[in-house]
């Protein structure tokens, strides 16, 4: 190689490496923190008030195209982050970084990339995170607004929907640096939290009216995009699957705890609603910048949203979390059961006659 070619290669080396760190804009030094991801309803392990500075935070999400349960008669390919629907919760602090690597194996038949509304810029970073199968990318963005946001796979076109009505969408939380406050400003910690991810499916029936079966995702994708036309979803699932968070699956809680919901829908409306219970404070809209609304009956997360509602718990047994519309709760799948140990308490609540013939 002459001078001048090895002049010019230098040259571009280091223009390829500008654009790099252009890119990943963590400045040198900040300290990086890998956090552990996993399956939703539950939630990785964080600190509600942030420790130091601003930091940068890897997650790794791994493409599984899956066959998964609707229900018991019904089955579909879902397009997942790491196996599950939704996919996991990644939670970060305002003003640090989250670096993601996105890899989508060989094994996998479509290209996929994640819009992430908590992030800004170049379509929530899909224009910049696109891999094919046997392909991965890292994306790094900085989290500028607090809150709870939706991500979701948008590879463009009608893959838009069709992947994120077959499971592929996920929450951000971007907690602000001194933790949540309540309505009058002061600090609101939470003992538990869980990530439902609500999941509108529209599933293919054939002509006797039984759910189709494909061999691989893109085989239904005509046909369930000609179904979701109609708008009218065959299911509405927590966790991917009808019953997934109830019965032995049952969310757990204290009489005492304080319990923070984080609800995403990345395609439809949704009103979730605690039977027996209340939202004590209710982040409107998911954002963490503007005062808790409190004591709701049922609050609203707006399609495309995650919201995020407070509530500690005053008495034992059985709640049940849903949807209200409860076509949708009680027929169409969107349902989990809560179940709180301690003490009853007969201030609140006490059946002061049983049933019994009628006396007058
Ligand atoms: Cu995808």
């Amino acid at each position: 190689m002459n001078k001048a070619l090895v002049k010019l290669s230098v040259g571009l080396a280091v223009l390829c490496f500008g654009a790099t760190q252009a890119m990943a804009n963590a400045p040198k030094g900040t300290p990086s923190v890998t956090q552990e991801l996993v399956a939703p309803p539950f939630v990785p392990k964080h600190d509600q008030v942030a420790k130091g500075g601003p930091k940068l935070v890897k997650v790794r999400l791994v493409v599984e195209e899956k066959l998964m349960k609707a229900d018991a008669n019904a089955s579909y390919w879902a397009l997942t982050f790491n196996g599950s629907v939704p996919a996991p919760l990644i939670i970060a602090h305002e003003g640090d970084w989250v670096e993601l690597t996105l890899v989508n194996p060989k094994s996998n038949s479509m290209a996929h990339n994640l819009d992430f509304h908590a992030a800004t810029g170049k379509l929530g970073g899909a224009l910049l995170d696109k891999v094919a199968p046997g392909e991965e990318v890292v994306l790094t963005w900085k989290a500028l607004k607090p809150g709870v946001f939706v991500y979701h796979c948008a590879p463009g076109g009608t893959m838009i929907p069709f992947h994120t009505i077959s499971g592929m969408n996920g929450a951000v939380m971007i907690l602000p640096r001194k933790g949540l406050t309540d309505a009058d400003g002061k600090p609101w910690h939470y003992d538990r939290a869980y990530y439902i991810g609500e999941q509108d499916l529209y599933l293919p029936k054939d002509k006797n009216g039984k759910f189709k079966k494909y061999a691989q995702p893109l085989e239904g994708m005509a046909d369930m995009l000609e179904t979701a036309k109609s708008l009218v979803p065959s299911h509405v699932v927590f966790n991917g699957t009808a019953g997934a968070l109830t019965g032995d699956n049952a969310l757990k809680g204290k009489v005492g705890e304080r319990v923070l919901f984080i609800h995403s829908q990345a395609n439809r409306d949704s009103r979730p609603h605690l039977i027996g219970g209340h939202a004590d404070l209710v982040w409107t809209g998911g954002s963490f910048s503007d005062t808790p609304a409190t004591g709701y009956e049922t609050w609203f997360v707006p399609g495309g949203s995650a919201v995020a509602a407070g509530y500690k718990f005053e008495q034992p047994g059985l709640y049940v979390y849903l949807s209200h519309n409860l076509i949708e709760a009680v027929l169409l799948g969107a349902a989990a059961h809560m179940m709180i140990e301690g003490d009853w308490n007969n201030d609140i609540m006490e059946q002061t006659k049983a049933p019994g013939p009628i006396s007058k």
